[in-house]
Formats: structure tokens, sequence, C-alpha cells
């Protein structure tokens, strides 16, 4: 598989199957952390319809530490090379350069760098040298710090500010030497954004496209989900958010977005399908 063809226009959204090769993140900590059981996962996603495989060793949930640059390359370079080498279409989840050169090497086609190039402008530079996608989340702080930055009160609110960030992480990407024609752009639901802030963007992500880019949209298991179905006992937890998740999928597949990154890939790719089917009209099965 070349760039150019993920790229490529299609009637409905890729699919990116999250492969978490972490021992801490929010929603499926732990369970994939050793690279054979990473590697299982990965083949199983792509079974249940993953165009794409995420591949990450970096939990971004609020509060986590940072791994060590070679931790971070011990859980994701033998994931990537397996993966890759049996032919799947794979994306490094990853704010390092050293990272993204090292799954780049081992076959990555997307560097998925959730920093949009803050955390380490020096992966800009990798995106550039080589012949792969980047996809630029918006985002403001690291983790740690990162709801302390969800404030967007300028006219337009969060919409015009997440548009206009995103504008600018393109122009640094291009003024790096990044392919303007090579980028994807996700509004980081979830990232520096209380709930409302993600369900306006979701409501708005129209307007992220005059930016000319496809867009990528991670919702899978995110706490503004467990905040909405949550009661009196507080939010709804992590592994029983999927049903919602899947009416995402769908609204965003009917929005004609480019891609959904998720967990339960079986799940959304079957509320693909209905879409797809849906659109296509009477008469046709
Ligand atoms: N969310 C997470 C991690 N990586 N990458 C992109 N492009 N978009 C996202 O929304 C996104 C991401 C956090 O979720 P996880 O811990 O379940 O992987």
């Amino acid at each position: 598989m070349r760039p150019d063809e993920l790229l490529a226009p299609r009637t409905r959204p890729r699919i990116m199957g999250i492969v978490n090769v972490t021992p801490d993140s929010f929603s499926d900590g732990g369970r994939f952390a050793t690279t054979d059981s990473a590697i299982a996962h990965g083949r199983e996603l792509m079974e249940h319809g993953a165009d794409i495989l995420d591949i990450g060793g970096e939990s971004t949930r609020p509060g986590a530490t940072r791994p060590l640059v070679s931790e971070e390359l011990d859980r994701v370079v033998p994931v990537i090379t397996a993966l890759a080498g049996e032919g799947c279409a794979v994306s490094v989840d990853t704010m390092r350069a050293e990272v993204a050169e090292a799954a780049v090497r081992a076959g990555a086609l997307i560097i998925n760098d959730v920093s949009g190039g803050l955390a380490d402008p020096g992966i800009l530079g990798v995106a550039a040298r080589h012949d792969v996608i980047y996809a630029a989340m918006h985002w403001r702080a690291h983790s740690t710090e990162m709801q302390g930055h969800a404030h967007y009160d300028g006219p337009g609110g969060v919409v015009t500010a997440v548009h206009d960030e995103l504008s600018a992480r393109l122009d640094a990407a291009v003024a790096a030497g990044v392919d303007l024609e090579r980028t994807v752009i996700d509004p980081g639901l979830g990232f520096a954004k209380s709930s409302d802030h993600n369900w306006e963007l979701l409501q708005d992500l129209a307007a992220l496209e005059d930016l000319g880019r496809p867009i990528l949209v991670g919702s899978s298991r995110k706490s503004f989900l467990g905040t909405l179905l949550g009661g009196p006992e507080g939010p709804r937890p992590v592994g029983e958010r999927e049903h919602a998740n899947v009416a995402l999928t769908t609204i965003v597949a009917l929005q004609g977005m480019w891609g959904v990154r998720v967990h339960d890939v079986r799940a959304s790719h079957d509320a693909i399908r209905v879409v797809e089917r849906f659109r296509k009209g009477q008469g046709d099965d």
C-alpha cells in the first residue's frame, strides 16, 4: 500500500484500529502490552475490517507520565515491523521524532502525531524526509496539564480555535518541508477539551473542511461518552461506551469524514456498512 492510496477519495471512512502497546492506556491499558499480544491484536483488527493499524507506545490519558524514548521504541518497533511486514497499512502514534523515524524505517506509512508537531518539532522533518502521511491532531499541552488549557474564549469558540490552530500546524508542517497533499487533520477530541467542547466540534466537523485536508476523528471510549451515559453513580465505565461510539461512527461516516480511530473495529465496520448501504438508495443490493 502506498500513502497516496490511503488518501484517495473513497465513499466510506477508513477505519484506523487502535493497538496500544502500553501498560497504562485509559481504555485498554495493559491488555496488549507485550509484543506478541499486540501483534495478535493487530491481526484480529485487520480481520474485523481495519484499513489501518495505529500502533502507539505512549499513553495520552489525562495525567499519564511519559515513557522513556527507549521504552517507547521497544514497545512499538517490533510490532510495526511484524504487522507492516505482513502487508498491513501501519500508522505510528507518537509525538517523538526519534520514534517516528524508527517507525517509518520499520514500515509505518503514517505518522500520527497527537501534538501536531508542537511536542517535538523535529518530527515534521522526519515526515518531510520520508514518503509518508503526516496526521496532525489539535493539541495544546501534555497530558499532565492539558485540561488546564481547555479554554476557548475567542469569537467562534472551540471550533474556530481548533480550525485556526490546526491551520497553523499545517503551515508549520509545510514550512518544514512536508507535502501538504500528504497531511491529515484531527480535531483531537478529549485533548484540552471539556465534554461540551467535544460535542461542539462533532456538531461542526464541516467547519474544518475548508482547510482542504482529510479529517480523522477519534472518539472511541473517551470520557465525554462516559459523562453522557453516566448517572448518579458516576461516569459509564470505559468498557461500556462502545454502543455510543458506534453511533458516533455513524454520524462521522454520514458527514463524509476520511477516517475514524477506534478500538472495536468490528462494531464501527458494521456501522459504516450500514451507512454505505443506506446511501446507495433503493434498488441496489
Ligand atoms: N486519541 C488518543 C490517542 N491518539 N490520535 C489521533 N489522531 N486522534 C485521537 O483522537 C487520539 C489519538 C487517545 O486515545 P487512546 O488512549 O484510547 O488511544
